[in-house]
């Protein structure tokens, strides 16, 4: 993998952590941030030696590692924006944003501190979200005179219903992990130095288990969440098929069954 402006990537124990690095900006998303996170989740999805995926934010220019993970999209850029431009732009984050959502290593948003705009619309793209207690969420686009437009008009709604989702985009009100956690829009809200740990001992858990089946059944949520019940369920007897033939579910039912522990390989 090739050296990054804005991000850096550790692997360890078949986890990532990638971390966003804009000091300067708070992690925002500029055009730069957005193409080296392509190129990174492209590489990460070809490693067999990595099964989970932590997304994080860096500390701020004065090191503070809780300030902010994504403070959005890149203001500075946006602002001379043509309507062709824009939409480019919106374009260009939907590449690494259905990479986050569809990738078959799991995704984890370890949220350390503000989430605003194309912050919140990220971490809501990746599989599960933990939030660090000072974490904020919000989408304030509607006050910058624009929409959000990295796919926050259809996760936030999908994630925690539309009545919220209006509520939060129209008012653009900022709300605490707290709340957060309580609509659903987070996982698990957890005290900050214990974040990054927190992420990794859930990574590790996801980790331990059948990978390919995790992937399988990762894509069985994600191609079933918008379809008619009868097809999805269909969708999900062909996965099952497919899973069936793994050498994991000889080994994992043959586990059981001699009441030893299994050694699930497949990926
Ligand atoms: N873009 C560019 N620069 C930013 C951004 C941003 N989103 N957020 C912070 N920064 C910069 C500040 O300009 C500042 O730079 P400098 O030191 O050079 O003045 C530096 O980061 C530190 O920020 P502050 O001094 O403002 O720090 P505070 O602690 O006072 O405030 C806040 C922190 C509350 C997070 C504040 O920085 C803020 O409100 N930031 C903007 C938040 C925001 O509105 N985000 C949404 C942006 S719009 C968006 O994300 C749209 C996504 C969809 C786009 C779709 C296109 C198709």
């Amino acid at each position: 993998m090739g050296e990054f402006n804005n991000l850096s990537l550790e692997v360890a124990d078949e986890i990532a952590v990638l971390k966003i690095t804009r000091p300067a900006a708070l992690n925002a998303l500029n055009s730069e941030t957005l193409d080296e996170l392509n190129v990174a989740l492209t590489d990460i999805e070809k490693r067999d030696d990595i099964k989970v995926v932590i997304l994080t934010g860096g500390a701020d220019k004065k090191g503070n590692e809780f300030k902010s993970f994504v403070a959005g999209a890149d203001i500075s850029e946006m602002v001379n924006f043509t309507a062709p431009e824009a939409r480019a732009f919106g374009i260009k984050a939907s590449e690494p944003f259905f990479k986050l959502m569809n990738m078959r290593q799991v995704t984890i948003a370890a949220v350390n501190g503000f989430a605003l705009g194309g912050g919140c619309e990220i971490a809501m793209a990746c599989d599960i979200r933990i939030a660090s207690e000072n974490a904020i969420f919000g989408q304030p686009e509607c006050g910058l005179g624009i929409i959000p437009g990295f796919g926050g008009t259809q996760r936030l709604a999908r994630l925690i219903g539309m009545g919220r989702a209006k509520e939060l985009i129209f008012t653009c009100d900022n709300i605490d992990a707290a709340e957060a956690y309580r609509i659903g829009l987070v996982n698990k809200v957890v005290p900050a130095e214990e974040l990054i740990a927190t992420a990794k001992a859930m990574a590790a858990k996801i980790a331990s288990k059948g990978s390919y089946a995790v992937a399988v059944a990762k894509a069985a949520i994600n191609n079933g969440y918008d379809m008619d019940i009868k097809n999805a369920v269909e969708m999900e007897a062909n996965l099952f098929g497919v899973v069936n033939d793994t050498h994991d579910k000889k080994e994992g039912m043959g586990g059981f069954l001699e009441k030893r522990k299994a050694e699930l390989t497949d990926f």
